[in-house]
């Protein structure tokens, strides 16, 4: 057995030099209509000479707020005739009748990259080959009363498409400086044994800064939580969320057994909902299985990535995906073209693996799988998210599936926040898209539908 436990990485990785950013566009309006509320007790005739002059003509009047809708008569622009409307002496405002959208399809520049969301072919893949988040972004965008724990490197908590979304412990008191750790008062404020762990804790050296020396964690991070809708990078699966730093895999990307039970007790005992848990390794240990069953017993849904090695699960489990524990869900990765995902060549490693393998490694390397073992697949090739400094890079993994599914449930919590363990991976494994080439490979034989897993738990609306 394997004491150290190592990430699980990744075979292809460019890093984008910058990140584009958008301006939000200015608000739509119906073109020739203004809406305009006079001033109480106006006249009949004050009111039509006033028409008149500015060219316009009634199309309703809304009694109850005294607003009329008038729709303009002359070519005359809707800023000019709001501006006209202004002017006049009777006149309380007068603004144009803007047109809302719901908000579908977020502004962040880099959301066409992102075919794991919204697959139209656009990277070469198979349309509608994605976990349908459009669909389910008009249930819910997610929440900040969510709590995702992430148990990786680290995340960039100043990044700029995550920063917002960070989780901020409401028994310390602030950091003086939200980016610098020590800034904090030096005092444990809430007695729970961590001097100012305001955001996360590093359990390598046991301190208060959790921030990503490597990049894993970040990028974990981005596909659960990246803010939507901020013109500014990419989106998660959840627009708002809080995310919890929960360090362990040092810069090379290794960690702890030990690191890791303290991570999973620390975040079971704070309160978070769900782990995101994109590391593993073939060493069965008794004591991780023992700290996951007590974050089980605690509420804390605990989404582990099945592995890199193109291999059965069944056959050769990977840790802590394969324990059986009524938390754990084990996530496979799924490609563009919705094919298990492979690796293939470039990966770079001398094992020809691309990343740290476990075990044994397959014919050609890709993700695990398990008749019995695997619950579902996610996008985990070729996934662009945040990685630190306000930068951006496309990896692939297993590790950036878990992330998926872990977003997933973030965004059923936020749909009904009083499901259970049991019910949202119900929820999850139920609404499954099946997939010819997951069939049999795992329990539920498909890719995430974020959409109709949302659906299959949203209340009722009359
Ligand atoms: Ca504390
Ligand atoms: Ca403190
Ligand atoms: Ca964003």
């Amino acid at each position: 057995m394997r004491k150290g436990l190592y990430f699980i990485g990744f075979a292809v990785l460019f890093v984008l030099i910058s990140a584009a950013i958008q301006q939000p566009e200015a608000p739509e309006f119906v073109e020739g209509e203004v809406l305009v509320k006079f001033a109480e007790g106006i006249s009949t005739q004050a009111v039509e000479a006033a028409l008149a002059q500015i060219g316009a003509e009634s199309v309703q009047i809304f009694e109850f707020i005294g607003v009329q809708h008038l729709k303009l008569t002359t070519d005359k622009s809707v800023k000019k005739a709001v501006q006209e409307f202004s002017e006049l002496d009777n006149v309380v405002y007068a603004e144009p009748n803007y047109i809302y959208t719901t908000a579908l399809t977020p502004n962040d520049p880099k959301f066409s990259q992102l075919w794991g969301m919204d697959n139209t072919g656009q990277t070469g893949g198979l349309a509608g080959a994605d976990i349908s988040a459009l669909d389910a972004w008009e249930k819910t965008t997610g929440s900040h009363a969510v709590l995702v724990g992430v148990i990786d490197s680290g995340i960039d908590f100043t990044h700029e498409d995550l920063a917002a979304n960070i989780y901020t412990n409401p028994g310390e008191d602030a950091w003086a400086d939200p980016n610098d750790p020590t800034s904090g008062n030096h005092t444990d404020d809430d007695k729970n044994g961590k001097v100012d762990d305001w955001k996360g804790w590093n359990f390598i050296n046991n301190s208060n800064n959790a921030y990503d020396d490597y990049m894993h964690g970040t990028h974990c991070a981005g596909t659960i939580g990246a803010i939507g809708n901020n013109g500014v990078g990419v989106v998660g699966v959840n627009w708002n969320v809080k995310m919890m730093p929960l360090k362990f895999l040092d810069r090379n990307g290794t960690g702890t057994t030990t690191n890791a039970i303290k991570a999973i007790e620390y975040a079971a005992d704070m309160g978070v909902d769900i782990l995101s848990n994109s590391w593993g390794s073939s060493g069965y240990s008794e004591s991780l299985e023992d700290a996951i069953s007590y974050a089980n017993d605690r509420g804390v849904l605990f989404v582990a990535a099945a592995g890199n090695d193109g291999t059965d699960n069944d056959a050769i489990p990977f840790y802590p995906s394969s324990y059986v524990i009524a938390n754990v869900v084990s996530v496979a990765a799924s490609d563009h073209g919705d094919k298990r995902a492979l690796w293939g060549s470039g990966g770079g490693d001398d094992d020809g693996c691309g990343f740290v393998c476990s075990n044994a490694v397959a014919a050609v390397p890709g993700s695990n799988y398990g008749k019995t073992s695997v619950d579902l697949a996610a996008p985990g090739k070729d996934i662009v998210s945040t990685v630190p400094g306000n930068s951006y890079a496309s990896l692939s993994g297993t590790s950036m599936a878990a992330p998926h599914v872990a977003g997933a449930a973030a965004l059923l919590l936020a749909a009904n926040p009083g499901l259970t363990i049991d019910e949202m991976i119900s929820a999850l494994f139920n609404t499954v898209d099946p997939l010819d080439d997951f069939d049999n490979k795992t329990v539920t034989g498909g890719r995430l539908n974020v959409a109709a897993a949302v659906r299959s738990v949203s209340p009722v609306q009359l």
